[in-house]
C-alpha cells in the first residue's frame, strides 16, 4: 500500500481545501487538472476523484496504476462502463452529504406550488395585484409526500417534510425502521404508492432498474392534483409522457431539476409549460458542497490508506 498516493481530482481546489486532502495523506502528491487534461496524469495515479457525470472511459485505458475512482457527486453513472466493471478498481462516491441542500431545494419547489409562488411572481412583473381563488392556495400541512427510492437524501427530505407536519410515505427495497416515514412500500407496490401522493419525490440513483421507470401508468396512478419532483437523474423519467400529463391537466405541476439531456435544450416543451419550476442540476449545491465532499474522500482515504473498506464504496453492479 503506497503511503504517497498520486491523487489526481477533475477540479480545481484551494490550498486550503488540499489542506483536507493531506491531513490524512501528508506524502500525498495531488494534481488537479479538467477532464481535457487528465490524460496526461491518468497514466500515473493511484486515485482518481471525478463528478460521476465526467465521461473518463476515452482516458481509462491508460490509467495503468489507477486502484480507486471516487466521486464528488452521488451519482456515479459515468464511471461505470464494461471497463471498470470488469476491473477490480474500486469506485466510492459522495453520499451522505446532499441530505440538507436537496431537502431544502424540494421543501422548496413544494412551498412554491402550494402557494403559488410561479404565478404570483409572474403577476409581480405586471405589477398586478390579484388574489388566486382560495381553492388555489393550499397548505401542505397535513399533505401526503411520497419519496420514490429513500436513501440518506430521500430520509433527510422525509425529516423536513415530517417538521412541516405532513404525512410521509416510501418506496425503499429493503424494509427498515424509519423514523421519519409513516408507511413503507416495496418497489413492487409503486403504482398503490403513488396514487396516494399529493407530492411525488423521486430520489433514485439511475441504474439499468430505474431509467425510464416513470412512464405513462406511473403518471396516471397519481391523482391530478398532484406534484411531481425530480431532484436524481432526468433518465428515471420517460420525458415525453411527463409533458403529455402536465399538458393535458393529468397533473398539478412538476419540479425538475434534472433531464435526460442537460443543459434542457431552449426548444424542450418544458420551458414554456406554466405548472413547471426548472431549476438547472443544482439542488444539491450550496457554498460548502466541496468542502463537505472532500472531508469525505479523506474519509475514504484514510480507511484506504489503512488497508480498510471504503465507507462509500459502491457496488459496481448495482451502480450505486
Ligand atoms: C449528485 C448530484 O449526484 O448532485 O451528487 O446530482
Amino acid at each position: 500500500m503506497t503511503i504517497a498516493p498520486k491523487i489526481l481530482i477533475l477540479n480545481p481546489v484551494s490550498d486550503r481545501q488540499k489542506g483536507i486532502i493531506t491531513r490524512v495523506a501528508p506524502a500525498a502528491s495531488i494534481v488537479t487538472a479538467d477532464l481535457a487534461g487528465a490524460a496526461e496524469h491518468i497514466v500515473t495515479s493511484d486515485i482518481l476523484v471525478a463528478w460521476g457525470f465526467n465521461n473518463i472511459r476515452p482516458i481509462y485505458s491508460q490509467a495503468k496504476s489507477l486502484r480507486w475512482i471516487h466521486a464528488l457527486t452521488a451519482g456515479v453513472e459515468a464511471l461505470i462502463f464494461p471497463e471498470t466493471l470488469q476491473s477490480p478498481i474500486m469506485i466510492s462516491n459522495s453520499k451522505g452529504i446532499h441530505g440538507v441542500p436537496m431537502a431544502e431545494h424540494v421543501l422548496g419547489m413544494i412551498l412554491s406550488f402550494s402557494r403559488r409562488f410561479p404565478q404570483l411572481y409572474r403577476q409581480q412583473l405586471q405589477h398586478q395585484w390579484k388574489r388566486p381563488p382560495i381553492t388555489e392556495l393550499h397548505e401542505i400541512n397535513g399533505k401526503t409526500m411520497a419519496i420514490v427510492g429513500l436513501g440518506a437524501i430521500g430520509h433527510e427530505i422525509a425529516k423536513k417534510a415530517k417538521a412541516m407536519d405532513m404525512r410521509v410515505i416510501a418506496a425503499k427495497r429493503e424494509m427498515t425502521q424509519e423514523p421519519f416515514v409513516d408507511r413503507l412500500y416495496r418497489p413492487e407496490q409503486l403504482l398503490e404508492m403513488l396514487s396516494e401522493a399529493d407530492f411525488v419525490v423521486v430520489t433514485l440513483p439511475l441504474t439499468d432498474a430505474t431509467q425510464n421507470l416513470f412512464g405513462r401508468e406511473q403518471f396516471a396512478a397519481m391523482k391530478s392534483t398532484a406534484f411531481f419532483i425530480n431532484v436524481s437523474r432526468g433518465g428515471v423519467v420517460q420525458e415525453d409522457q411527463l409533458i403529455a400529463a402536465l399538458q393535458e391537466n393529468r397533473l398539478a405541476g412538476a419540479g425538475l431539476d434534472v433531464f435526460v439531456e442537460e443543459p434542457l435544450p431552449a426548444s424542450s416543451p418544458f420551458w414554456d409549460l406554466p405548472n413547471v419550476i426548472i431549476t438547472p442540476h443544482l439542488a444539491a449545491i450550496s457554498p460548502v458542497y466541496l468542502d463537505r465532499a472532500l472531508q469525505l474522500f479523506a474519509d475514504n482515504l484514510a480507511a484506504f490508506m489503512d488497508g480498510k473498506p471504503l465507507p462509500t464504496l459502491i457496488d459496481k453492479d448495482r451502480g450505486y
